[in-house]
């Protein structure tokens, strides 16, 4: 990675299954930004234990992650895939960074209070500094570019901000990144209660719509969505399930709103939800292929991510240093 082209970050946590709100949100994005910048894109594990996980699990999950973003796309001769707790320096900023971070910039983020309220029993350092490791992981390469969901504009804010206040104490040395948030589905809504995100580690099975689910599950979960009594199929702030279904119809169709309401004018919801699911199965298929393939064979995984994190590691190095010498940490 020596090229001049911008640089672009992204992370997803290995908490389980991706969700078709991961996917449309962010993930479907991060191979088509491939051609144009330098990428990385990490597994992020040490993100994922501010939950308590099961360490079976979380060590399977880090890997079924990684094998769903190359069947989604992400390609290990353009992109560096890695897992973020293979490379020391994302822990090693974050520390220094976090002295940079006013504590009330902490506890006022929707992600601390939605999981501190989740896990009242949990509330743990990690929750409230986690933003501050996801600044670590972007301002370590200069990222110019972040693709994400909606639901970490607020996170990326704060990163922004991080990185300005370093570089105005020390000079010049981040670069100040910027979101990456698709149009449409940005923000895919729970299919049981379409006023929540949907979210991967949603314990309601039906509410959520993974990358991996068979077709007759994904039939079954769009047939029980919640919708309303209308029976109109129109994009409206007041019918939530209706406009999400749309969203996601949307995404795997590249239809307009417009479109979608004309193509079911004087349908039921009966034929719409049928044909949302439709879509979603039809654009799920390669990847579920290709994932099965990839995920067979461990050794080549591995030595993806191996090859990834030496890498990123020689990218992060530099920056590193750079960070402890203006911050006047003796170097020997
Ligand atoms: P968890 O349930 O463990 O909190 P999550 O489903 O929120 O996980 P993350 O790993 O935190 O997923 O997020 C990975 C990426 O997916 C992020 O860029 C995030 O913004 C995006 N994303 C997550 N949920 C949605 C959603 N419902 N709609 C659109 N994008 C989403
Ligand atoms: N916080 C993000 C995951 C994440 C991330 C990142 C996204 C961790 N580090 C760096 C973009 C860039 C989440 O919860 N979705």
């Amino acid at each position: 990675m020596t090229s001049e082209k911008k640089r672009v970050f992204s992370g997803i946590q290995p908490t389980g299954t991706f969700t078709i709100g991961n996917y449309i949100g962010a993930v479907r994005n991060w191979p088509k930004l491939q051609d144009d910048y330098d990428c990385l894109y990490s597994v992020v594990d040490l993100h994922a234990i501010t939950v308590r996980q099961n360490p079976a699990d979380l060590r399977r999950r880090t890997r079924e992650t990684a094998a769903l973003l190359l069947a989604c796309g992400v390609d290990p001769e353009k992109s560096i895939l890695f897992v973020q707790s293979h490379v020391p320096a994302h822990t090693q900023l974050s520390w220094v960074l976090g002295c940079f971070c006013p504590f009330g910039d902490l506890t006022r983020m929707h992600q601390f209070k939605e999981k501190s309220a989740k896990h009242p029993e949990d509330i743990n350092g990690g929750l409230l500094t986690y933003p501050i490791l996801m600044a670590a992981d972007i301002l370590l390469y200069n990222a110019d570019l972040v693709p994400i969901g909606n639901d970490q504009k607020q996170h990326l804010e704060l990163a922004r901000n991080i990185a300005q206040r370093f570089n105005g104490v020390y000079s010049e040395t981040f670069v100040v990144p910027d979101g990456y948030i698709p149009k449409t589905g940005a923000r895919v809504m729970s299919l049981q209660e379409p006023e929540k995100k949907m979210s991967k580690s949603d314990t309601n099975a039906n509410a959520v719509v993974r990358v991996l689910d068979d077709p007759d599950s994904i039939v079954r979960k769009f047939k029980r969505a919640v919708t309303d009594s209308d029976g109109c199929v129109r994009a409206s702030a007041d019918k939530p399930g209706v406009t999400n279904l749309m969203s996601i119809y949307s995404a795997f169709t590249d239809k307009s709103f417009e479109e979608i309401e004309r193509e079911f004018d004087g349908v039921g919801y009966g034929a719409f939800k049928e044909a949302v699911a439709q879509s979603v199965v039809d654009g799920l298929r390669p990847i579920q292929t290709e994932y099965a393939r990839i995920l067979a064979d461990k050794k080549y995984l591995d030595g993806v991510l191996k090859t990834g994190a030496e890498r990123a590691d020689r990218i992060a190095q530099r920056i590193l240093s750079k960070v402890y010498r203006k911050v006047g940490f003796v170097q020997l």
